[in-house]
């Protein structure tokens, strides 16, 4: 298998590269410290074309693959995973099931707003007592003359708040489990839907995650997506292709920390000499680079096999598990090569491990990955 980059793809990953470390590093801290909503670098992802990059020219996106959506998503989580995600949760689960599922008079109503960055997406499927067990949602979306009346509340939504779509899940045959569910394209503005406080949480600060409430939120009938009782298939291929995003930003953020670690060794003396001379330190470097680079090219499989349109669901479990397992690891090793100095706020060390906790949790936690891995292999009867 060829795992060499095309030279669009190679393009693509110096672009993403030159924006991360212009625009994103210098903002990194900041955003973390303050617990600022990074409006002015997904403005600038947007000037540079980065917010449709899976969205076709025809509906004024780039047109791009998902192995380059992975690149711009690793590029900017080497220097701040909180960002990453903002601009993968808008690209991958916000827009892509319009992208599959949407009626013509859907993709053109929101797919060049979103291409451009003037809207950006979420997603909302997870409820206060349906987490893995996504299938169990309480939100009601009840018939009425012309659409639906919609109830219930959304949690752990990213982008909740900033968002001018939220694509949303919601059971119109409440007790019939996946089969009960319908998709919900729904406006930011629209007056049945708040959004409560932004959470504050362990890390990926700057990153605007809250509870979605919906109160007698009336939608229209042609802002339901797909079919009636299709909604929970589409919210589990868009997560097929969300975790390809979320293993992305996981290996950005053990890119990130290598490199750190790597240029701390050869700089930090004791007994000396620089710590990268000795084995204890060595060995860290050996094991953290090895993982990375394993974890993105159980990434960018995943990618190429759904590029190429063929099934890709227990890949991209497998990538999102080791990759955020890997970055966990990655990220509290490359602190400890730091010692007192990466315990501290000032240096990105501590950061990254706050931020690469969520990884491991969200899109999925990493349990129901393996559960995905393992009845892909051995189906029940
Ligand atoms: N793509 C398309 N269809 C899928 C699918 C996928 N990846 N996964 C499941 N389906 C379909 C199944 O084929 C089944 O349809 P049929 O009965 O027609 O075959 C239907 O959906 C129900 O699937 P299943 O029986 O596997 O559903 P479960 O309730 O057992 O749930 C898990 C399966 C646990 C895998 C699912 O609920 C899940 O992914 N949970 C985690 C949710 C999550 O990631 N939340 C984070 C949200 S983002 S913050």
């Amino acid at each position: 298998m060829d795992l060499s980059l095309s030279p669009e793809q190679e393009d693509i990953r110096k672009l993403v590269r030159d924006f991360a470390q212009r625009e994103v590093k210098p903002r990194a801290e900041a955003i973390d410290h303050r617990d600022e909503f990074p409006r002015d670098l997904v403005d600038k992802a947007a000037e540079l074309g980065l917010m449709g990059m899976l969205v076709p020219e025809a509906y004024g996106g780039a047109g791009l693959d998902h192995i380059a959506f992975a690149i711009f998503i690793e590029e900017v989580a080497r220097f701040a995973a909180s960002t990453a995600g903002i601009l993968d949760v808008h690209g991958s689960v916000g827009t892509e099931p319009i992208l599959h599922f949407g009626s013509e008079e859907q993709k053109r109503r929101w797919l060049p707003a979103l291409a451009s960055g003037k809207t950006l997406a979420a997603f909302a499927l997870t409820e206060p007592e349906a987490g893995s067990d996504a299938a169990h949602l309480k939100t009601t979306a009840v018939r009425r003359n012309g659409g639906y009346t919609l109830n219930g509340t959304k949690i752990f939504i990213t982008n909740a708040g900033q968002a001018g779509l939220y694509t949303l899940m919601a059971a119109t045959r409440p007790g019939a489990g996946a089969d009960g569910i319908t998709a919900f394209l729904i406006a930011g503005d629209n007056p049945g839907l708040n959004v409560g406080p932004r959470f504050k949480k362990m890390g990926l600060n700057g990153s605007a995650i809250a509870e979605v409430h919906l109160e007698d939120c009336l939608v229209d009938e042609r802002d339901r997506l797909g079919e009636e009782g299709q909604g929970f298939r589409i919210a589990m291929q868009a997560l097929d292709s969300g975790r390809i995003g979320i293993s992305a930003q996981a290996v950005g953020l053990a890119q990130g920390a290598l490199d750190d670690a790597i240029a701390y060794a050869r700089e930090r003396q004791q007994f000396g000499k620089p710590i990268g001379e000795f084995q204890s330190i060595q060995n860290k470097i050996a094991d953290m680079a090895v993982k990375t680079r394993a974890a993105r090219w159980l990434t960018w499989k995943a990618a190429a096999l759904c590029d190429a349109g063929q099934p890709f669901t227990r890949e991209a479990a497998m990538a999102k598990l080791f990759a955020t397992d890997a970055a966990m690891e990655i990220t509290l090793e490359a602190l400890q090569v730091f010692g007192g100095y990466g315990y501290l706020e000032e240096y990105p060390m501590a950061r990254r491990v706050r931020d690469a906790k969520a990884g491991q949790i969200y899109e999925g936690t990493n349990q129901v990955q393996r559960l995905v891995i393992a009845r892909d292999l051995a189906p029940a009867r």
